[in-house]
């Protein structure tokens, strides 16, 4: 009984103490504003949102960025960042954002877009875009679906994968294979850094932070149009819970969209 009362008091510390030495892992950044999103649970565009105005705070940009949202169900971004957002709605971000980074080139610019807005609605100007080597970063949501709309088939929409206009799932003979915009794009001349990765883990989230990061220091370094695509979760018009979702994207969207660098024109082919 002498010696646990010894041993209580001498590891009994303050709280003040242990607060102390506690280590900071996480806050709220101040690129994201202190608003509740209107996302559906489990979705992965809050978490994107988090990890993007993570990443600004981290370069000290914040009052130097420009991004550019689309439709779809990232259409609120600036109702959600604390930076300047312009919307251009319909595919249209790459086009504007050409504009704003040619006036302004010493903006940190980028655009953040679904697959229905990137990959169908504008497709064009985002091949454009990538053909001409434009220095900006695109943020390219990739959930296989129109998530906004109701889940009617994207250009990422995997065959056999059941949406509203696909009730019996895609099938190529009607509607074609899906579309993968990180390899189209990186066979592009004016393309520097493309690189797939995921929001399903952890590990994943970690690794998007990086390859995020490393395409705004890359537009930094002016060395031309970069592009992250994210596989990530729409629970809602993929008719699952959140947690069967990541299950789901793991084990039927990687095979179909492996993650890793699929171009970096200044460093190593290596997955991230
Ligand atoms: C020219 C035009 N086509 C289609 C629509 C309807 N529309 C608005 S959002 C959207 C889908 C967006 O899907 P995606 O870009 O994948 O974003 P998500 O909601 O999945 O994040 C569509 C088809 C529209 N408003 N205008
Ligand atoms: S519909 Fe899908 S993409 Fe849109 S907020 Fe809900 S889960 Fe997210
Ligand atoms: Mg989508």
């Amino acid at each position: 009984m002498k010696t646990i009362q010894k041993k209580t008091s001498k590891t009994r510390r303050s709280t003040k103490e242990r607060k102390s030495e506690m280590k900071k892992i996480s806050s709220w950044p101040e690129s994201l504003k202190k608003v509740p999103f209107r996302f559906c649970s489990g979705c992965g565009h809050g978490l994107l949102h988090k990890i993007v105005a993570e990443i600004i705070d981290e370069l000290g940009m914040r009052e130097k960025t420009i991004g550019f949202a689309p439709v779809g169900c990232a259409v609120f971004a600036y109702d959600y960042f604390n930076f300047d957002i312009i919307e251009a709605p319909h595919g249209r971000p790459p086009a504007v954002a050409t504009a704003i980074k040619r006036l302004l080139p010493d903006r940190l610019i980028f655009t953040y877009q679904g697959d229905g807005d990137l990959a169908a609605i504008g497709t064009a100007e985002i091949i454009h875009a990538a053909a001409r080597g434009e220095n900006f970063s695109v943020i390219f949501i990739n959930n296989a679906t129109y998530g906004m709309t109701g889940g009617q088939m994207a250009p990422t929409t995997l065959l056999g994968q059941k949406t509203t206009t696909t009730v019996k799932g895609r099938e190529e003979k009607t509607t074609g294979y899906p579309i993968k915009v990180s390899e189209l794009l990186s066979s592009l001349e004016g393309t520097s850094f493309i690189c797939r990765t995921s929001i399903d883990t952890p590990k994943n989230v970690l690794s998007t932070k990086k390859a995020i990061k490393k395409a705004f220091q890359y537009q930094l370094d002016c060395k031309g149009f970069n592009l992250v695509e994210v596989l990530s979760p729409c629970p809602t018009v993929w008719w699952m819970s959140p947690e069967e979702s990541l299950k789901w994207l793991k084990k039927k969207m990687m095979p179909v969209f492996p993650l890793g660098v699929i171009k970096d024109k200044y460093g190593s082919k290596q997955k991230t």
